[in-house]
């Protein structure tokens, strides 16, 4: 099987904006292999100029695994085109959804998995999160190695302002707002019940996948609800009870 070839199709749905089949109905492969794919699409997108700016976490709440029918943690890349900045172009994307986060800032590079105290020492800035997600294949629909080797559906990121990492964040209340009214409501809780054991799965997994986390990278913690269909026009925001809020328009 050529990895290449699939890494080559996911990419391709991205960028003309049409959903494909999921590629296990005709390939078979492993979840390192989908890691593989991931890394392969990627590698496109960084051919084309984009830069790696951070590590996601999905699949860290019961709510996102139950909506989604996935049952294990995946991790993802993100890249600098990800970043929105106000304003979200829904006709660059198939099917995009809106889900509540926390993110983290790291405050130097990381190549081993560190300890939640570890961790605690390695970030610089914590705040409220939007992660937009696509997913490249028809009718949002994909098993646990399509939706790795889809790069885990990321598409967009909009972040609030950045707190001291010192900021608690055990049960706060986390809200997604569609245009003043509120469509969700979690707690931080919610994320492995506690949000930095996120981030310390995160440094595991990028330590058994070789993928160096570089100070001054992002790591979103993964979404305490389900996830929102997304139509244009709307404005979304979230509010993390103490932490703040982020916020952005689609068009
Ligand atoms: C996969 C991405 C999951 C999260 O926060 O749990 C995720 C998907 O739901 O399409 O980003
Ligand atoms: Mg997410």
């Amino acid at each position: 099987m050529d990895l290449n070839l699939l890494a080559e199709k996911v990419d391709a749905a991205a960028l003309n904006t049409t959903p494909i089949a999921q590629l296990s109905t005709e390939s078979q492969f492993s979840v390192d292999e989908s890691y593989e794919i991931q890394r392969l699409s990627i590698a496109r997108r960084l051919d084309r100029g984009e830069s790696l700016i951070g590590l996601k976490m999905g699949f860290t709440s019961e709510a996102k695994m139950k909506q989604m029918g996935v049952h294990d943690m995946i991790w993802g890349r993100l890249t600098d085109s990800m970043m929105v900045d106000g304003e979200f172009d829904m006709s660059a994307h198939i099917h995009p959804r809106a889900e509540p986060e926390i993110c983290f800032r790291v405050n130097r590079d990381i190549r081993k998995e560190l300890s939640i105290d570890e961790c605690k020492e390695s970030v610089d800035g914590v705040c409220a999160a939007i992660e937009i997600i696509d997913s490249r294949y028809e009718n949002f629909k994909f098993s646990l190695e399509d939706v790795i080797a889809d790069n885990c559906s990321s598409a967009g990121i909009i972040l609030g302002e950045w707190q001291s990492p010192g900021t608690p964040l055990i049960n706060l209340d986390m809200r997604l707002e569609v245009d003043g009214i509120s469509v969700e409501n979690g707690n931080s809780n919610a994320i492995l019940g506690d949000p930095w054991k996120s981030i310390a799965a995160a440094t595991r997994l990028a330590e058994h996948y070789k993928q160096s986390i570089a100070a001054g990278a992002i790591i979103m913690a993964g979404a305490s609800t389900p996830a929102v269909f997304l139509k244009a026009g709307q404005r979304v925001s979230v509010t993390v009870q103490t932490l703040g809020s982020a916020s952005f328009v689609t068009k």
